[in-house]
């Protein structure tokens, strides 16, 4: 039987287990990267495991969240992870060079590889025939000392793509598109696999946009095959020596087929507050908009940038509304002022920032009171701009400049005729902000600096044979952890800092939470479906066990959060009758017995008032273990 592009990349890494649909699989995983705001804890942890350099063939450091530096917090962690790259074999991209996914597309990534990155939107290297995945700190932290990384197989998904996009119509438009048809959990357990004539017309930085905000599907990962396209990209950023052929075999068997017709999309939105909730620019109609952003790793290759730059040159931002400009890269930013794109931005009123995640991690720019934001980013929940009656809408960089000079969300077919915007034959290559690691020899010599800012990590304890506790929160469905983990230039500098975090824990749902929780000194967190989409951010999991966090029951998981509840040495449990969610209540008092035993047999009983209520264990045998020893740095602890 034929395989798919993923099955082939996944078997030419496969260090154990069967590639059967719900099989524990262990991956050797050939490159990761880390970014700051989940760097500090991957280092930190990294080093308490004892290893002294880094195994993989490539790991990359970068500073790009973190940027705004109201105080000395973020600057002491710039440090420590600098410090800690250059002594333990990382590269180090530094603050300036720009966004992790569009400097690793650009500068590291490679066809056939895996690559694993403590952040969610890894998958965005798909674009160029990676096998990505988004991950928490400590199994980055793991696959960098030389270890696996674990994923269940998943179903393989095919959305072939026909046709051709219309004119003024984008990547981000198709993306929007597999939302709307998927939603938000649609792709739970599946790998997004593009195919199709349609893949042809696509540039790496358009395929990257998809494969992108294949994150926000709940997908595993998303990937493209890689072509001449991928060669041609390759060969403009000098990197041609990396390319090989990748793509799925005539009879791979997919277990579900899409297909999408390029030249029936229309410019697109998500609305207001979350990435599925997509219409058509026409039929949400004119509304006033107040700000406009441009950017995030979604969205700021070379060209998307170009698109903005001809649609504002000679033109003024609306009066009503601010608008915001963060190119990709430092190899996007310098290459825009060469051509003169930049100036055009900067003539029409843009806001031109550094190329740094900015506004999309709510870095600044959060929007006036009840604001309406156009934006061209991958994520809209409540808050995440930092301002909590903020309505986000996100946007192709088409809908986005060209509204931007209407005042309100406006449809870019209206600009008439197609523009050609080429990716150049070469791209401005000058790695001057990549800093290589010390030797071997040197290494020995250096040590990591820690500011004052650096806590300890908490960690888990083996889980009792009897867990007695309260209901100390309930929550409804799609979770993120936006939610359990709020980001935002306030809190962010915390990363760090556990203790400090725990006071926003849930504070969009509950402001009460921190403390009720503990007060109580343990307790149970009843969710929905989808709990934990979105961020990777394993801060989700280890402040809620900070907090006393014993078990989340919920009607499912998402894929990343599921791992980083079971590496901090929380129970994820799930209601084998998804309608008992609504027999529970906050303060309800719940106990689960026979937990060793419930482990193995994959089955417990939660006993609630009259109440008996099934869950299930949706763990592998590894993670069985894990739990046991009170999560992944306990069980590796013990193990040395
Ligand atoms: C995000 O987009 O939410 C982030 C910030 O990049 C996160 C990582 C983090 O929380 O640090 C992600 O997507 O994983
Ligand atoms: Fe940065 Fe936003 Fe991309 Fe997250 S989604 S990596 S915050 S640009």
């Amino acid at each position: 039987m034929g395989q798919t592009i993923a099955q082939k990349i996944i078997a030419a890494h496969r260090l154990d287990g069967e590639m059967t649909v719900g099989q524990d699989v262990a991956l050797r995983i050939d490159q990761t990267l880390t970014q700051d705001a989940t760097g500090t804890l991957a280092y930190l942890e990294f080093e308490a495991m004892g290893i002294p350099r880094v195994k993989t063939e490539l790991s990359v450091a970068y500073i790009d969240h973190n940027t705004l530096q109201s105080g000395f917090e973020n600057a002491d962690d710039h440090e420590f992870i600098r410090t800690a790259a250059k002594k333990y074999g990382l590269y180090f991209s530094r603050p300036g060079n720009g966004i992790c996914h569009q400097v690793h597309l650009e500068r590291f990534g490679a066809p056939g590889k895996t690559l694993i990155g403590s952040d969610s939107h890894t998958p965005t290297c798909g674009g160029i025939g990676m096998l990505a995945f988004g991950a928490g700190g400590l199994d980055v932290a793991v696959a960098m000392g030389g270890g696996a990384y674990h994923i269940i197989m998943p179903k393989m998904t095919r959305i072939n793509l026909h046709g051709k996009l219309s004119p003024w119509v984008s990547a981000k438009d198709i993306i929007l598109e597999v939302l709307r048809i998927m939603s938000v959990k649609g792709g739970v357990g599946k790998i997004v696999e593009y195919g199709g004539e349609g893949v042809k017309t696509l540039t790496v930085p358009e395929r990257a946009t998809i494969t992108n905000m294949g994150a926000e599907l709940g997908a595993t990962t998303s990937v493209f095959p890689s072509d001449e396209i991928t060669k041609a990209f390759l060969a403009a950023q000098g990197r041609e020596d990396v390319w090989v052929e990748l793509k799925a075999d005539e009879d791979a068997v997919y277990d579900e087929i899409i297909d999408i017709d390029l030249s029936k999309l229309e410019p697109a939105a998500a609305c207001p507050h979350s990435p599925d909730n997509v219409k058509s620019v026409g039929e949400i109609g004119k509304i006033k908009i107040d700000q406009v952003c441009v950017g995030s790793c979604t969205n700021s290759s070379f060209t998307d940038m170009l698109k903005v730059a001809h649609i504002l040159k000679g033109k003024t931002i609306s009066e009503s509304v601010s608008m915001t400009v963060t190119p990709g890269s430092k190899q996007v930013y310098n290459m825009l002022a060469e051509c003169g794109a930049l100036s055009d931005m900067i003539a029409a009123g843009a806001r031109v920032l550094e190329c740094t995640c900015g506004p999309c991690i709510g870095m600044g720019q959060s929007p006036k009171s009840a604001g309406v934001s156009l934006r061209t980013f991958n994520r809209n929940f409540t808050g995440r701009s930092g301002t909590k009656d903020a309505e986000v809408y996100l946007v192709s960089p088409e809908v986005a400049a060209y509204s931007a000079i209407c005042g309100y969300l406006a449809d870019p077919r209206e600009l008439g005729d197609a523009v050609e915007f080429k990716m150049p034959e070469k791209f401005l290559i000058n790695d001057n902000m990549i800093t290589k690691p010390a030797t071997v020899e040197e290494a020995d010599s250096l040590a990591t600096v820690k500011g004052p800012n650096i806590k300890d990590c908490p960690i888990g304890t083996p889980v009792p044979e009897t867990l007695e506790c309260e209901c100390v929160l309930k929550v409804g469905d799609n979770i993120t952890t936006d939610h359990i983990m709020p980001a935002g230039a306030k809190i962010l500098p915390y990363r760090s800092n556990i203790p400090f975090l725990s006071k926003f824990c849930f504070a969009v749902c509950d402001e009460g939470f921190p403390e009720r929780a503990k007060a109580k000194g343990q307790g149970i967190i009843i969710g929905g479906s989808n709990y934990g989409q979105g961020s990777s951010r394993e801060h989700a999991a280890l402040v809620p066990l900070y907090l006393g966090i014993k078990a989340v029951i919920a009607k499912s998981f998402a894929r990343i959060h599921a791992d980083n509840l079971v590496n901090a040495g929380i129970l994820p449990l799930t209601f084998e009758n998804p309608d008992d969610y609504d027999k529970l209540a906050e303060g309800d008092v719940l106990s689960i017995a026979g937990i060793d035993a419930g482990l193995a047999e994959g089955k417990l009983t939660l006993r609630s008032g009259k109440n008996e209520i099934a869950l299930c264990v949706n763990l592998s045998e590894r993670q069985k273990e894990m739990i046991k020893a009170g999560g992944l740095l306990a069980a590796t602890k013990g193990a040395k």
